[in-house]
This record gives C-alpha cells, structure tokens and sequence, in this order.
C-alpha cells in the first residue's frame, strides 16, 4: 500500500487534526500529514511548538502498532527518532538524540517528536508521531534551549518536500525494522546517537542538581545514569538535562 499524504495550509495542530481524522475513521497505516502553519502548535505537557508560516517542516505520522505492547511503546520513539537522525545525517548532518524527544545538531534543538498513543488495555490502538524539524527558518524566540535550523546549519535552503518525501521513507523503514523485530540492531543504533552519552553533564530531579553520566535508555524508555558510581533511572517528567 502507498503512502497517503494529506497536506494543509493551516490547522490547530498536526497532531490534533490527525487525532480527528482518526476517530472520524478516515485514517488508514501509511498516513501523513503536513501544514504549513499551526496556530496551535504542541510540544509535550503545557510547551507550544513555533514555527514561522510555511518555512519548516510540521507532520504528523500515523500507525496502528498492534505488534507493539504498551511496555515497549518507547521502541516507537526510537524509531522516530533514528529515521530523524538518518534523514539530516543523508544531507550531511550529524545529529544526536537528546532524550527522550529532542533532535539536536552542534549543541541547538534543530527538531522535536512529540508521541501520542492510544492505549487499550495492553496494546496501542494507534500512535500519532508528531514531528517538527525546523528547515529554513533563520530567526528563533529565546528558548530555555537554543534553536537551529538546517539552513543554519548547512547554509542551503530546502523545499519542505525535499525533506518530507525522503523523511517518511526513513520513517517506513525504521518501523519495519520494528515490526521485524529487529530491536537490537536499533537499540544499538539508538546508543550511538544518543546526546552525551559516557559524558558528564548536569541535571535535575526535583529540587536536587546533580551531575551524573548517561548510560543509556532502559527497556521501558526510562534515562539511566551513573550518579557517584550508582545507577539511576529516571522518567521522563522526573528528570532535566541542563546542556
Ligand atoms: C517537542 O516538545 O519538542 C515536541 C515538538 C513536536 C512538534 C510537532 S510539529 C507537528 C506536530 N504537531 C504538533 O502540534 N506538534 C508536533 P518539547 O520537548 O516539550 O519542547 C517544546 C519546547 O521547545 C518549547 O517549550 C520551546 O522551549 C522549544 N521550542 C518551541 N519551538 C521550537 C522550535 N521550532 N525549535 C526549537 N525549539 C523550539
């Protein structure tokens, strides 16, 4: 089956839009869909996603991972993020991914992944790979991290389909390695990529700072670091990374 690529102008959210369609069942696998704006664009919890008109790329990727149990859903996020990486590494850029959802190139957040499942009972009913990557946009807000692009990165403009096209192929591919069972090949892949890790960096839990190394990801897609020759694991709202 091809892929099916819906395309609009201007939505609330990518995310939100495919959340729709998905109800209204006019969905199926292998769907994408893009805008050029959003004026409601999401990050994780209460974070705003920005993005000038029509200069980055805003897609939201759907599937329906019945193969995948709800313990293992961060598989998803790895895949997303690998095909990312594999995509901006194809026009010469070497990205890490900083856990758990951010993209980043030279230090700067050039793209983020917000993930949003539906879950039933022990299996996903469907999952909404929503993924930002700024493109062409030269000028960011003061962020609480600093922003990138890939034309600040490379100095070559894109068209979003030159990013687009190649991107979902990647995003395909990575799923069927998923759905092969192909997870230890990824998970490898998946530390390779992964920003500072085995380095010493800084974080916060609560209202404690600590340094601390990464070491990795556990099965479950929690943070494991080495604090004071311990291991840690940390969830993803228990844990900041200051860089
Ligand atoms: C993310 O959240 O990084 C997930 C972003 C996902 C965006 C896509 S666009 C298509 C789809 N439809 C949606 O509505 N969303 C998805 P988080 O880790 O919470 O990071 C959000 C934070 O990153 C914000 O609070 C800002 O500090 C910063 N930020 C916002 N826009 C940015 C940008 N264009 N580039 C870099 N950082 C940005």
């Amino acid at each position: 089956m091809a892929p099916t690529f819906y395309h609009f102008t201007s939505v609330t959210s990518t995310n939100a839009v495919a959340g729709e369609m998905i109800k209204n069942g006019e969905i199926a696998e292998k769907c994408f869909l893009t805008a050029d704006y959003q004026t409601d664009g999401k990050g994780r919890s209460e974070n705003k996603w920005h993005s000038e008109p029509g200069k980055n790329l805003l897609l939201s990727w759907v599937t329906f991972p019945a193969f995948l149990s709800v313990s293992k859903q961060f598989q998803l996020s790895k895949g997303v993020s690998l095909a990312i990486t594999d995509l901006l590494g194809s026009i010469g850029l070497t990205a890490a991914i900083k856990w758990p959802n951010d993209i980043v190139v030279d230090n700067k957040k050039l793209a983020g992944i917000l993930i949003e499942n539906s879950i039933q009972g022990n299996s996903i009913k469907y999952s909404i790979s929503g993924i930002g990557i700024n493109i062409n946009q030269v000028e960011f807000p003061v962020f609480p991290y600093r922003a990138t692009s890939i034309y600040l990165e490379t100095g070559k403009a894109y068209r979003i389909d030159q990013i687009t096209r190649p991107l979902s192929e990647r995003l395909l591919s990575r799923y069927g390695q998923l759905s092969n069972g192909e997870e230890s090949l990824m998970d490898q892949e998946y530390l390779e990529r992964l920003f500072m890790k085995d380095r010493v960096s800084s974080f916060e839990s609560g209202n404690r700072s600590f340094e601390a190394i990464i070491r990795g990801v556990n099965r479950t897609g929690e943070l494991v670091v080495e604090a004071d020759g311990r291991i840690e694991e940390y969830g993803f709202h228990e844990i900041t990374m200051n860089y």
